[in-house]
């Protein structure tokens, strides 16, 4: 059975990685077997969660698991889109990965509002002297990281309004479709979903999320997505 190594749950949500909750919602999507465990990132093949092993095979990252699963098992949830709309899945996959992921990782570990609660729910629970210590490192190398990809050198304003260019851009993709892509669940609405079902659950107030809930299919997505792939007896099955 594949072997899911991810973060615990939090803030409600089945996890509080956008990556993992993505990785799972889309092997709940497939119905493959799959045992959830505690990972931990220093044993992880990229150094980063999630990541799996399966019959031997240890691989690290969110996408190229799904491709090795779709190679391995045969199962495609994308099966069936068109070109264009395989497309615009690449697109949108990367905006939300590689642009809106910086947004929310700015709210939980750099906005000194969202990390008061972040430093409390990850580190909280840590003896002395290491949560003194343990939490001011990690938030030094994120901080580091932001400044690198960019976002970083932003003010909090900026940052909040680029993010909710993603979210408007996500409305206007969705319209009145229950899906990003029509009338069945893609990868693409497993990785929308991680990302807004993320932010949403996250208890600060920011813009983005305020941009989030001004748009009642973005919100009615999100709950469709919840219903359907994690309904309230599997709500609590996230690692064991
Ligand atoms: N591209 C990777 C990104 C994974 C990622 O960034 N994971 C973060 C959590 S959201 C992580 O494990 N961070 C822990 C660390 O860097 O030590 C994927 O798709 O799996």
């Amino acid at each position: 059975m594949i072997r899911l190594y991810q973060f615990p749950p939090a803030y409600g949500l089945p996890n509080a990685s956008p990556f993992c909750m993505k990785l799972e919602t889309w092997l709940r999507m497939t119905g493959l077997p799959y045992q959830a465990l505690l990972g931990d990132p220093r044993k992880a093949p990229k150094g980063k969660l999630p990541y799996i092993e399966d019959d031997g095979v240890l691989l690290g990252d969110s996408h190229l698991i799904l491709d090795y699963l779709r190679a391995q098992y045969g199962v495609d949830p994308d099966a069936g889109l068109t070109p264009p709309q395989r497309a615009l899945s690449t697109a949108v996959t990367r905006m939300l990965e590689d642009h809106f992921y910086w947004v929310m990782l700015h709210s939980r570990w750099i906005d000194p509002q969202g990390w008061a609660v972040t430093r409390e729910v990850f580190f909280g629970g840590l003896p002395r002297p290491l949560r003194d210590v343990v939490p001011l490192l990690v938030r030094r190398s994120l901080r580091r990281d932001l400044r690198g990809q960019g976002l970083g050198r932003h003010d909090l304003p900026e940052i909040q309004s680029l993010g909710a260019e993603d979210v408007e851009a996500l409305a206007i993709l969705l319209g009145a479709r229950p899906y990003f892509l029509g009338e069945q669940p893609r990868t693409l609405d497993a990785v929308a979903h991680a990302f807004l079902a993320g932010m949403l659950a996250f208890p600060v107030d920011a813009p983005v999320k305020e941009a989030i809930a001004a748009h009642a299919n973005l919100i009615h997505f999100v709950e469709r997505m919840n219903a359907r792939f994690y309904p309230p007896a599997h709500a609590d099955a996230a690692p064991v």
